[in-house]
């Protein structure tokens, strides 16, 4: 999976992607992850990105041809229905459709090629969404200062689906969300810190009453924090 992001602030990404499950797949390429400068194609004498609303009011809006260009150079069209096979044009913007685990499936499953836009200011011009844009998303209901957590966010959900990312450390199946329940608590040493002792049953070696307690600990969670998973409704 390659990975493109467009930014006015490239500096933001400069470690984040370098620990951990991403640095690890990226070594084994099975991902790569490219940070561009949109200020790049900026062309005019000061590099500007950004000019305000026509209509009037607060703030400023991105730009569309700097953006234009950029998609041109990467994808060789900025016509959306002629990019390369199993390629997408992700903006992240508040209007988006919510990221959830079966959407960041879909991003990981049969893609090759994904190009990011964060988004500045108060919004981008949307001649971009409209021309360019395969998918828009949101990573939840509140307010960011820009696109850029949330491309962190979305690369870091999808690079950990990637075939092989996970290693045999475990299998991304058994995660939380795959069966639609919060984890169980874990422990581990020491037996007793300062009095607060590991529950009994962890220690007992029964397995089929360590599941039990585990399913059990799990649901009460899910049940305490987020009733919206085991009722099946989506209300953030
Ligand atoms: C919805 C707020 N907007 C009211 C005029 C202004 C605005 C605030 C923050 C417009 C853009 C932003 C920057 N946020 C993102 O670009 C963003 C975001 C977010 O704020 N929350 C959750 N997901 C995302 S993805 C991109």
């Amino acid at each position: 999976m390659k990975f493109d992001i467009l930014t006015i602030f490239p500096e933001f990404f400069t470690e984040v992607f370098d620990f951990g499950i991403i640095r690890r797949a990226k070594l084994a390429e099975i991902v790569e992850i490219n940070v561009h400068d949109l200020r790049k194609w900026a062309l005019d004498k000061h590099h500007k990105t950004d000019d305000r609303p026509f209509g009037g009011g607060e703030g400023m809006v991105m730009k569309c041809e700097p953006v234009f260009l950029a998609i041109e150079e990467l994808l060789g069209t900025s016509e959306r229905k002629n990019y390369p096979p199993k390629t997408k044009v992700v903006l992240l913007t508040p209007q988006g459709k919510p990221l959830k685990q079966a959407v960041a499936q879909e991003f990981a499953d049969g893609k090759e090629r994904i190009v990011l836009i964060c988004g500045r200011y108060e919004g981008i011009d949307e001649r971009v969404t409209e021309a360019l844009v395969t998918d828009e998303i949101s990573i939840g209901d509140y307010v960011l200062s820009g696109g850029e957590p949330a491309a962190i966010v979305l690369v870091d959900a999808i690079t950990r689906l990637l075939p092989d990312a996970l290693g045999n450390e475990q299998s991304a199946e058994k995660d939380s969300f795959s069966d639609g329940l919060l984890d169980f608590p874990q422990y581990t040493q020491p037996r007793d810190f300062r009095g607060m002792k590991v529950p009994e049953v962890l220690l007992s070696g029964n397995h089929a009453e360590i599941d039990k307690w585990r399913e059990e600990k799990a649901l009460e969670k899910t049940k305490e924090v987020r009733k919206d998973l085991l009722e099946g409704v989506d209300s953030e």
